[in-house]
């Protein structure tokens, strides 16, 4: 008889097991250990024109200052309610609207804003403030102080953050009082001018932190990517990619998140790649399609997907203009921690 027969016929046996708070590990072993990853996310694209009229709308309902954040969680439809859109990664879509302010506060999570629609808003880290443009990357790592201001037109940008990782290990503080120390250095552009230009101060400095640098404007990364692209031929699983990186230390742009942007020209499209990490990619100019284990998502600008982890994904420009996606995922906790796999297939 097999053991699982055996074990299936002792129901007083396994009665125990549950009274006692232990269970048998011969029942689930294929599913803990798995071959390969089997992400419980799908997936999924959420176009901006359909979830923007929504945050639009809840825009009449609540203020920043009565939601703390206006927000419209990205929940993945393989996970609903988990308020996850990768496996370990979530994302949202926050509105912050003229003369609002979403009150400072900070916390364990660390986050990064890519801006969709903004004329002049702003957001500040520990004081220090920034004006989000267009498709600027904003950061607010871990524990630092942040607000954010709207100023002439309604600002829509995508959140994304560690919270699920932060959840599964019960790490989560935050303060929200005004209880913030006044910081002297806090002058706008003071990051910028010490980090943004390859050199960095020799005072103050630990490589152990995460990126003093909080914005790259779109301006500047667009620049570089349209710069790479007219030196090297694109890469046959990647197109042109580049990574933001900690001006410190030349890692991650946070600890827990990689931030990247991928080009792809017309025409071209990508063969199928497969990594640990999984990723949420947005739309910034041009449109393709998202291959995903063969399934096809149209991305257009400011479009949203999901890609879960191990999932095959081939990147198609289907139209005329470079497709320029940019994109977020854990693969920053993968490679620290010793997890972080890729496949290329040919
Ligand atoms: O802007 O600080 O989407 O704390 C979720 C949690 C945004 C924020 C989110 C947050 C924030």
């Amino acid at each position: 008889m097999a053991v699982q027969d055996a074990m299936a016929d002792d129901g007083a046996f396994r009665e125990r097991l549950t009274q006692k708070s232990v269970s048998p590990l011969w029942d689930v072993m294929a599913n803990l250990v798995t071959e390969t990853p089997q992400p419980r996310a799908l997936p999924h694209v959420w176009a901006y024109t359909d979830i923007q009229p929504q945050l639009v709308e809840a825009g009449q309902r609540i203020t920043a200052e009565q939601a703390e954040r206006r927000v419209l969680i990205l929940e993945n439809p393989g996970t609903r309610g988990d308020h996850t859109v990768t496996d370990a990664l979530y994302a949202g879509l926050q509105l912050v609207l003229p003369g609002e302010t979403a009150p400072v506060h900070r916390h364990t999570q660390s986050a990064l804003r890519f801006v969709l629609e903004s004329e002049g808003a702003w957001t500040s880290v520990d004081g220090e403030p920034v004006q989000m443009s267009p498709f600027d990357l904003v950061l607010t790592p871990s524990w630092r102080w942040h607000e954010h201001g709207g100023a002439a037109a309604p600002t829509i940008w995508l959140d994304g953050l560690d919270i699920p990782i932060v959840q599964r290990f019960s790490a989560g503080f935050a303060e929200r009082d005004g209880n913030v120390p006044a910081n002297d250095d806090a002058v706008s552009g003071r990051t910028r001018a010490a980090y943004g230009a390859n050199l960095k101060p020799t005072i103050g400095h630990d490589l152990d932190t995460d990126t003093p640098l909080f914005h790259f404007p779109h301006a500047v990364w667009s620049k570089s990517l349209a710069e790479y692209a007219a030196k090297v031929p694109a890469d046959a699983h990647r197109g042109w990619t580049l990574e933001f990186t900690n001006p410190r230390n030349g890692g991650s742009v946070m600890r827990t998140i990689s931030a990247f942007v991928t080009m792809v020209p017309p025409g071209m499209k990508t063969k199928p790649r497969r990594q640990s990490a999984g990723a949420v990619y947005a739309g910034v100019t041009g449109s393709g399609t998202l291959h995903v284990d063969g399934a096809r998502f149209n991305v257009g600008a400011r479009d949203v997907a999901a890609v879960p982890s191990w999932a095959a994904l081939e990147i198609e420009n289907t139209g005329d203009v470079p497709l320029v996606l940019f994109s977020y995922s854990d693969r920053a906790c993968h490679e620290k921690l010793g997890f972080w796999k890729e496949s290329l297939d040919q």
